[in-house]
């Protein structure tokens, strides 16, 4: 039988830890509708009315809240996508990422 040579690639690493997360978070303003913000919630974070409600709410009353939490690509791209949305609709929802 012949044998079979298997070569370890020493160059890969262990990876150590699990990669970071980061939240996307709305910042209240005075302008933006709270029914626009909700539908936003529905449609671009997956919240449902209920759970959608509460966060703008929150927003509204303490000036922030959490949207969702990702990975740092997801997260970029949907407060991108949010941000196109609100300017689009000429409003000027501001979001922030924040490392968990
Ligand atoms: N404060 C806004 C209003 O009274 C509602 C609002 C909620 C705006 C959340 C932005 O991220 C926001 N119409």
């Amino acid at each position: 039988m012949p044998s079979t040579d298997i070569k370890l690639d020493e160059r890969i690493k262990v990876r150590v830890s699990e990669p970071k997360r980061w939240k996307v978070i709305l910042l209240n303003d005075d302008s933006t509708p709270m029914d626009f913000v909700v539908s936003l919630l529905v449609e671009i974070f997956r919240h449902n009315p209920e759970t959608a409600k509460e966060v703008m709410l929150q927003v509204h009353e303490t000036g922030s809240g959490i949207a969702g939490t990702y990975s740092f690509e997801i997260a970029e791209a949907k407060a991108v996508e949010a941000t196109n949305l609100a300017r689009g609709n000429g409003f000027p929802l501001q979001i922030k990422l924040e490392e968990e």
